[in-house]
């Protein structure tokens, strides 16, 4: 990419709540800032009334269907970031590879990788500002649309996760077929995962360029590996992403803060801290205090509630968000869940948990 092109478009709305950006940086809050991954889905009524009908992937592509889902969580709750609407599998569909969503079933690849001779059929050279151009629309549109209220994070599935749907077609339990890979051709896959790296560097400073104010990396399929081919397949790969992107993007004077979230990954946690990120994004298996002593305080940390106490009635709700906050303390972190909502979760118990973040962890600022 050349230095124009990462030049950000300098006529988007002034952003009016930085609580996310200061809290990625490092810096001083006086709340906690709170987004939830997967807050555009299907548990809001409006999500399943806009895509019915409608192909999950032309959903995609288009930037103004993005846009609208990406606005709809909102308009609702006071969430203090947004998250483009897209999905992780368009990068194998812009390497050459078909992908359908298909419904109850989830997303499926009709003709996986096979063989290592199979990476034959994957573009030698992707041509990401084309392929990808839908996405960097939306985002554009975006950030016109979101009129400053909270920045707006793009992102993308990092090498090993999109490997594994790559030769595994779609989720799976044992993920056999992809470990498989890594122990029998342990030589092609690093090829592979390095293919993947080059277009995903690429497709996140587009990202940027079209005006992304932070970047989240997707590993959730850390979790199936064990320590060492996590340090050999999956490490290398997220900390050439971070290094690669945040050298380009200091060229051109910018620093747009970038997130990890391996999920399951607890061995990892240390290195991750020591990898070019700003943040590591943790799930709901991992003690805060653990999580605060393994990274040293060289990060700020984003997570974990269970996605699954949104099921609880909200004083539970309140309770259980008071308890992770005094764990992470109210200082270089941002609350999340430690994974995305489920189609079923009530609406009211999203609202529930912003407004106990930001109550609580107002309270906790005042008593310091
Ligand atoms: O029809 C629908 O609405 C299908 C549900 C859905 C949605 C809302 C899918 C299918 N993708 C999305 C959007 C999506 N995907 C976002 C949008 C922004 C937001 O969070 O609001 C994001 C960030 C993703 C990222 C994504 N897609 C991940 C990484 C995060 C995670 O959940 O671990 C993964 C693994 C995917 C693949 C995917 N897409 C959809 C499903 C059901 C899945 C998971 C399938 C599986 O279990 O393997």
């Amino acid at each position: 990419m050349s230095k124009d092109e990462l030049i950000l478009p300098k006529d988007f709305p002034q952003l009016k709540n930085d609580t996310f950006l200061r809290a990625a940086r490092g810096e001083q809050t006086q709340h906690v800032p709170v987004w939830c991954m997967r807050q555009a889905g299907r548990y809001l009524p409006e999500f399943r009334e806009f895509r019915a009908g409608k192909d999950f992937f032309d959903t995609c592509r288009s930037p103004e269907a993005c846009c609208e889902l990406t606005l709809q969580p909102l308009r609702r709750f006071d969430f203090d970031a947004s998250i483009i609407f897209s999905d992780i599998l368009v990068v194998p569909q812009a390497m050459g590879m078909e992908v359908q969503m298909v419904p109850g079933k989830g997303p499926t690849f009709p003709d996986p990788l096979k063989d290592p001779e199979d990476l034959q059929r994957l573009k030698t050279k992707v041509d990401v500002q084309k392929e990808l151009d839908y996405v960097f629309k939306a985002i554009t549109l975006t950030r016109h649309k979101i009129e400053g209220k909270v920045p707006l994070i793009g992102f993308t599935g990092a090498p090993w996760t999109l490997m594994s749907y790559m030769i595994e077609g779609s989720g799976s339990k044992t993920f056999s077929k992809v470990k498989s890979w890594l122990y029998r051709y342990p030589e092609v896959s690093h090829m592979l995962l390095k293919r993947l790296t080059d277009v995903i560097v690429d497709y996140l400073l587009g990202q940027v360029a079209a005006g992304a104010q932070a970047l989240q990396v997707f590993e959730s399929h850390a979790g199936i590996l064990g320590p060492v081919e996590f340090k050999a397949f999956c490490l290398p790969y997220l900390r050439d992403i971070a290094r690669r992107v945040k050298d380009q993007l200091k060229e051109t004077g910018q620093d747009v803060p970038m997130i990890v979230f391996a999920k399951d990954a607890h061995y990892g946690l240390e290195d991750l801290s020591q990898s070019y990120y700003d943040v590591v994004s943790l799930d709901w298996t991992i003690d805060p205090r653990l999580a605060r002593e393994q990274t040293g305080g060289k990060v700020s940390l984003q997570g974990n509630m269970d996605p699954c106490a949104l099921y609880a009635p909200k004083e539970r709700i309140s309770e259980i968000v008071k308890t992770m906050l005094e764990g992470f303390g109210t200082q270089r972190y941002i609350a999340n869940l430690g994974h995305g909502m489920y189609p079923d979760m009530d609406p009211e118990s999203v609202a529930a948990f912003v407004e106990a973040v930001h109550k609580h962890s107002r309270q906790m600022n005042k008593q310091q």
